[in-house]
């Protein structure tokens, strides 16, 4: 958010605050005090004139400047109504230079899974791309994905959710009969051996949506607690990325606390092979250990499914 905007907001978190006041706090004119208190009330911050100078009433409800207000992690948000794709965005801003960006919408139209599948999008989901310039070698990077996929968990299961991991990054919630997907990242990157240049992880969480607008196999937040403050779970979201980011054993530790997939029989899809037996450890960047009949296997990227124990 604009510095003398996200002053004069701290300003009033205090309590009512004269303009004058405001002018002679910040450095600035009384005129432009004004004139940015003009554009908080365009962007939906509730600010009113009473006897003892502005006060701020109301917040909105979601939006750029909604979750940057508050929000307890140092990232920028662009905000779409609605967008082709976030990671598309986030990639050209990338390409530009920017860092710790994120781009935010409430509805995309060409939203993206991994191998170029289809991400089902409407109004009222969680499609967020986080533009990163981590100082990393590229083999590193599977790290970020498991952080992203422990901080939309972490939100999900802030919202009430029983939400847990599927390697490597599906966040899923146990049904009777069947696993349902209730978000998954997408990390993309650009750079050279040693040291990326530039990460995009795409998160898309199906928050306040009706599952009947998802692919068969998708729930919602709404779905399994109803709706909640979607500015609250991408604030808890970004502050819990942030806390992660540059702590690969605190991030591996939390996501063997949330994963669905250890201890379980499962079967891998990698280019190469297919892999299949007990899913027992995950370990740096982001590999899966199975225990299979030959042997112990170690996954580096691949596809994951969950198989039922034999009877
Ligand atoms: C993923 O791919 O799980 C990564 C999804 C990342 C989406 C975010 S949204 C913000 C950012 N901008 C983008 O354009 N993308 C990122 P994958 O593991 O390949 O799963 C894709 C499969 O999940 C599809 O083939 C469908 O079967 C299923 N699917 C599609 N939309 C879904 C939804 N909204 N919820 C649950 N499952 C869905």
């Amino acid at each position: 958010m604009q510095e003398t905007r996200a002053r004069i907001l701290g300003a009033l978190d205090e309590g009512p605050t004269t303009g004058p006041a405001l002018a002679e706090d910040l450095d600035v004119s009384r005129a432009a005090v004004w004139k940015h208190v003009e554009a908080l009330r365009e962007a939906g911050f509730a600010i009113e004139s009473g006897p003892e100078g502005y006060v701020l009433e109301g917040v909105p409800a979601y939006g750029g400047p909604a979750v940057e207000y508050g929000l307890e992690a140092p990232f920028d948000v662009e905000y779409h109504d609605a967008i082709d794709s976030t990671n598309r965005r986030a990639r050209e801003l990338a390409a530009d230079g920017a860092a710790d960006v994120v781009v935010l919408a409430d509805e995309q139209t060409g939203g993206r899974g991994r191998l170029d599948r289809e991400w089902a999008s409407p109004s009222g989901g969680v499609w967020a791309s986080l533009v990163l310039r981590p100082d990393l070698p590229t083999s590193r990077v599977p790290v970020l994905t498991l952080a992203a996929a422990v901080a939309v968990t972490t939100a999900a299961r802030e919202a009430g959710v029983d939400a847990r991991i599927k390697w490597p990054n599906d966040v899923l919630v146990r049904g009777t009969s069947d696993d349902a997907k209730l978000a998954g990242v997408l990390t993309e990157m650009e750079g050279e051996a040693d040291r990326v240049s530039w990460v995009v992880v795409g998160v898309g969480a199906n928050v306040n949506v009706d599952a009947r607008a998802l692919p068969p196999g998708a729930t919602s937040v709404a779905e399994q607690v109803g709706v909640v403050d979607r500015r609250r779970f991408v604030q808890r979201l970004l502050a819990a990325f942030d806390g992660y980011r540059d702590d690969p054993e605190a991030t591996l530790s939390a996501w063997r606390d949330h994963a669905a997939t250890l201890g379980q029989r499962v079967r891998v899809e990698t280019p190469a092979a297919t892999v299949e037996g007990e899913a027992v450890d995950v370990e740096l960047p982001g590999t899966l250990v199975v225990e299979t009949a030959a042997g112990r296997r170690r996954v580096a990227a691949g596809d994951c499914e969950h198989l039922r124990p034999a009877e």
